[in-house]
């Protein structure tokens, strides 16, 4: 066991009396402690702020099997996505850096495919012993070099592109051979509702890792809640506010829970729920499309205002940490530096990393804010910087508005007039930032296909 490692079961000792309580040399539990710990991610698409029950700002419904994973672990209230749209959050997920050093700033960017000498969360890991399975939405890349298995993955099923899928029909043509169901490389014909194949399938893989004892890596990358809207007849029913398209939208988290829950049972049943550490999160703001709600953040999906970005965050390992919540702002690139913390793997040091090991905020110890700042860049003239309190945002409109979001969670009150040099020291910070990151792909191609133009 690493010293980390050890020095964080010796602080959250109190939380392991609690949950496992007292154990002895011959315990069974003594032996999972000891032993790496699995890693759960799992990513809801496009989930509103406010349609998880733990969220309580204000919630719209309960979540009970999401809501029993926040009552047991830490739940962030300032977690945010690196970006407003599903791949490049994916992106940033599985590198650890700002998915802007490596060009990738928008979903479109997904068809080009993440660049392949970045280092993924699954290559570190899978070189750690642990086996690395993703079901669900890939979203990083349609060519083969790209592909999960090729990407540090060695088990996966699920769909390579584009944004969504739809839930029941599972056709494949060679043109749309992105809509795929693919097992590993070979496309499957399946029935039923996609969440609950997803469910089954990661459940399968805890199941057969569990029971030889490998250390093992889920990432559960569900494409619930994302258009289109569809969900069982019977579900739906659950559900009268009178709007169609929200009654369908709940339907989605409801069975989207219920998989949740699947998933929760099965690492409980193999005996390594205690031992897990699980992460939570959704990869963007819910979608005005799908009617998600995001209260009392502004705007949705698609938006650098807190609607667009904040999401519902929470991380989870029942055996070490106890509950708690953490006001303190995160963000998903530092679920991979957290896990490489925990596990004492060395970061390759031929890179620059931004996400940062959340534990010693999580346990109190942090004398200064985890990171200075944050930002958000999609390349389409929208972009956000956050520093403490404070966050410039540049939306289209060619104005800079400067929020406190301590007074002003939903971002009503411009400030930028009352404070200019707040708003020009953090257009300043956002323009270095910029500067270090790469040109955005898809800007690179058009310009060498306008090159290729000009030459014909
Ligand atoms: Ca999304």
């Amino acid at each position: 066991m690493n010293a980390y490692l050890q020095k964080s079961i010796a602080l959250s000792m109190p939380a392991m009396l609690f949950t496992v309580g007292a154990i002895g040399q011959s315990d069974p539990q003594k032996k999972q402690i000891d032993k790496k710990p699995n890693i759960v991610i799992i990513l809801a698409d496009d989930q509103g702020n406010a349609d998880v029950g733990f969220q309580r700002s204000p919630s719209t419904f309960a979540t009970p099997s999401i809501d029993k994973i926040a009552a047991n672990g830490v739940v962030f209230t300032q977690g945010y996505a690196s970006a407003y749209v599903c791949a490049p959050t994916r992106a940033g997920l599985l590198t650890g850096r700002y998915q802007q050093r490596f060009g990738f700033y928008t979903a479109n960017d997904s068809r080009a495919g993440m660049p392949l000498n970045e280092i993924t969360l699954a290559d570190l890991l899978q070189k750690e012993g642990y086996r690395t399975g993703v079901f669900g939405k890939w979203h990083l890349g349609l060519q083969k070099e790209y592909h999960p298995l090729n990407r540090g993955f060695q088990d996966f099923y699920g769909f390579l592109g584009h944004g969504g899928h739809d839930y029941y029909n599972f056709t494949c043509s060679e043109e749309k051979n992105y809509e795929c169901i693919l097992r590993n490389f070979s496309p499957v014909s399946d029935e039923g509702y996609l969440t609950d194949i997803l469910a089954k399938e990661a459940c399968s893989f805890i199941k057969t890792n569990s029971a030889k004892k490998n250390p093992f890596f889920l990432y559960l990358p569900f494409n619930a809640v994302h258009a289109p809207l569809q969900a069982p007849e019977e579900d739906i029913k659950r559900f009268n506010t009178g709007n169609r398209d929200r009654d369908i939208q709940m339907a989605m988290i409801y069975r989207m829970d219920i998989a949740v829950g699947e998933v929760i049972k099965t690492l409980k049943a193999t005996g390594v729920y205690e031992n897990t550490i699980l992460f939570y999160f959704s990869d963007n703001g819910g979608s005005k499309a799908t009617s998600a709600n995001n209260l009392p953040l502004r705007d949705f999906k698609q938006s650098v205002y807190e609607g667009g970005l904040r999401v519902p965050f929470v991380m989870s390992w029942p055996g070490k940490i106890k509950p708690s919540v953490c006001k303190e702002p995160v963000i998903s690139l530092d679920i991979m530096p957290t896990i490489c913390a925990v596990l004492d793997i060395k970061l390759p040091g031929d890179r620059i990393y931004d996400g940062k090991n959340m534990l010693p905020v999580i346990e109190g110890k942090l004398k200064q804010p985890l990171h200075q700042e944050l930002f958000w860049d999609g390349s389409e003239n929208r972009w956000a910087v956050r520093q403490g309190k404070w966050k410039l945002v540049f939306d289209k409109k060619a104005k800079l508005e400067l929020y406190d979001l301590e007074k002003d969670i939903s971002e009503s009150n411009d400030l930028a007039m009352a404070y200019p040099e707040k708003v020009s020291e953090l257009e300043g910070k956002y323009k270095t930032w910029r500067g270090d990151m790469k040109s955005p792909m898809g800007d690179l191609k058009n310009k060498a296909n306008n090159k290729n133009k000009q030459k014909k």
